[in-house]
């Protein structure tokens, strides 16, 4: 069996999406999510020009000497441009053993561990009135965990706000715009949040907030413990993690669950942090970290200390990637949560798809492969459109992070 064709291909259904196409000479053809918010051509570049010409030839069921040769033959190692490209390559060739096994990912990857997967949703709002308003909304949706986010009063465009009622869907110029960031004000602000959330909806939903790389160790501490009492089910990246070391002084300070790793290419990225025990859920993804066959690594590691998975899924990564970690999801056995921004009615014909959301839960569907494909012509009919993540600075213009 060989590979005949693998093709790139970039959509812009309301978002950039890129997708890789693995054509075998059995016709049988996998697909896998390449997309890189903001930096989608770089990825398109660094597989048309250095990982297609690998592929066409080769064995497509030797998935991991497939993933080895593009890790260790790049001799340039890990990164999130080289990693999503081997992550794309991946998802592609499991779709294709799943097919041709005529089998369900998850069958595979060791069978079902739960009925369904849990997912949190996103609750935004200009201000704390209209994120509880928007909490409860999702609460009526059936969702049983939540993320809340709301402006901040004196910080124009705080993160994971949207600007009118679409999903919050930050790549939104062809230049980055720019933000202002106040940590004073936000630490101010986001315990009175949670406060009044758990006023109107009680202790049995779930609640997560994310940070954003926004704070330094110690008033990522702070935060922490003044969010103590509203026992949230994760903060989310309170400070960059670069330095994993950093997070030794956050975990002697409180007991909020942490979760990190969004940005997490490796194992390398996230193994300091898994083995001191210093986060509670690994947020590597897919696309993020080399596909399946790298991230489950990354999970079985983290199971050792019970640390769980909690998947990265906002809108940039593409329902091919939400469908293979809803496969990954329901096999691994140190799941936490998914986490489900919807995509957009034109991502969704674009990518259709077997996965279905139900009283809280995702559910894969049973069809062999990971379940999601692309309809090229309508892919066609959105071309590429430049759009860039925000920056932030601080109020005194010093360069900070988003
Ligand atoms: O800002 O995926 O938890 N989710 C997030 C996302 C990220 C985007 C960046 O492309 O932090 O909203
Ligand atoms: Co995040």
């Amino acid at each position: 069996m060989r590979i005949v064709d693998a093709k790139v291909i970039i959509t812009c259904p309301g978002r950039n999406f890129v997708t890789l196409k693995i054509v075998t000479d059995q016709g049988v053809y996998g697909i896998g999510d390449a997309t890189l918010n903001g930096r989608e051509q770089a990825v398109v570049a660094y597989l048309q020009e250095h990982v297609v010409p690998l592929l066409i030839g080769r064995d497509p069921r030797r998935i991991e000497d497939t993933w080895q040769l593009l890790y260790r033959g790049a001799y340039w190692r890990r990164g999130p441009v080289t990693m999503r490209a081997i992550a794309a390559v991946d998802v592609a060739l499991w779709d294709i053993k799943a097919k041709m096994a005529g089998l369900p990912l998850y069958d595979l990857l060791g069978g079902k561990s739960r009925e369904g997967v849990l997912v949190y949703g996103h609750a935004n709002g200009g201000d704390i009135a209209e994120t509880l308003d928007e909490v409860e909304r999702y609460v009526g949706l059936g969702y049983k965990a939540i993320r809340a986010q709301s402006g901040i009063p004196g910080v124009e465009k705080a993160y994971g706000v949207g600007r009118g009622d679409m999903y919050y869907e930050p790549a939104d110029a062809a230049l980055p715009t720019e933000t202002i960031w106040s940590t004073t004000k936000y630490l101010n602000h986001t315990p009175k949040l949670f406060d009044a959330l758990r006023d109107r909806v009680g202790f049995d939903v779930d609640l997560l907030h994310d940070a954003h790389h926004r704070l330094t160790p110690m008033e990522a501490a702070r935060l922490g413990r003044s969010l103590e009492p509203y026992n949230l089910f994760w903060l989310e990246d309170v400070t960059p993690a670069e330095n994993q070391e950093a997070f030794r002084l956050i975990r002697q300070h409180t007991t909020t669950p942490l979760a990190v790793g969004e940005i997490f290419n490796t194992i390398w990225d996230c193994k300091d942090l898994l083995q001191e025990q210093l986060v509670d859920f690994i947020r590597a993804t897919i696309v993020g970290a080399g596909g399946v066959t790298h991230l489950r690594r990354i999970a079985d590691f983290a199971s050792v200390w019970q640390i769980r998975t909690g998947c990265h899924g906002a809108t940039d990564l593409s329902p091919v990637t939400m469908g293979a970690a809803l496969h990954f999801d329901t096999w691994v056995p140190n799941f936490g949560i998914q986490e489900y921004m919807r995509h957009s009615p034109e991502t969704d014909a674009v990518f259709p798809h077997a996965y279905h959301f139900e009283n809280g839960l995702l559910f894969p569907g049973d069809t062999p492969g990971h379940g999601v494909e692309i309809d090229e012509a309508l892919a066609a009919k959105y071309p590429y459109e430049p759009k860039q993540l925000p920056v932030a600075r601080l109020e005194d213009g010093t360069m900070w992070n988003w």
